[in-house]
């Protein structure tokens, strides 16, 4: 049994850093008193033309799995950006990441968009795409296996730009949905 530690969770950009405010080192701040970690910088990572156009390019939120060691490679959420690569981040219950294209995925015929996990053994995720980054709508077919693929036509909007990935069991091996990517299929 894990030991129970702590989530930290990463705030909005617009949260942390005020339009007034000078740029901040990339030093994590830790709220005294508090559970909550601060980043002072937006979770990007870089890439350009098709990769970018295709894969998530940044983390707009993220609530890392309770129970497990936020210093572990896989409680790291820039793992889910940019094309599969077999480096994920786990998403056990409880947990969630929001992720963010560099465009919008438009609704066209037949599926949008495609989750990859690394590993097969049963877990699964609860998938929902925002227009906005505030109001998502959740699929109601879950996420499983190497790759599921969505329609925005299920969901009910023209175009997405977010994609939130969550955690809903351990029916797997323990910690959870092992997201490695979301790609844009048009
Ligand atoms: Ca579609
Ligand atoms: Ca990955």
């Amino acid at each position: 049994m894990s030991t129970f530690l702590p989530s930290s969770r990463l705030a909005r950009l617009s949260d942390v850093t005020p339009a007034d405010e000078p740029p901040r080192s990339s030093s994590t701040r830790i709220l005294v008193g508090s559970t909550v970690a601060l980043l002072s910088v937006l979770q990007t990572a870089c890439f350009q033309g098709d990769d970018r156009d295709r894969h998530a390019s940044a983390v707009d939120d993220y609530l890392a799995t309770p129970f497990i060691d936020p210093n572990v490679a896989f409680a790291e959420p820039r793992r889910a950006l940019g094309p599969p690569d077999g480096r994920t981040v786990a998403l056990g219950v409880g947990a969630f990441i929001v992720l963010r294209f560099f465009r919008d995925i438009p609704d066209g015929p037949g599926v949008d968009l495609r989750v990859y996990e690394v590993g097969d053994d049963g877990a699964e995720a609860r998938v929902a795409v925002s227009e906005d980054g505030d109001a998502f709508i959740e699929f109601a077919r879950p996420a499983s296996g190497t790759t599921t693929t969505y329609d925005l036509e299920e969901a009910g909007i023209p175009a997405a730009r977010f994609v939130r990935v969550r955690g809903i069991d351990d029916a797997g091996e323990e910690p959870g949905f092992d997201l490695d990517s979301v790609e844009a299929l048009r």
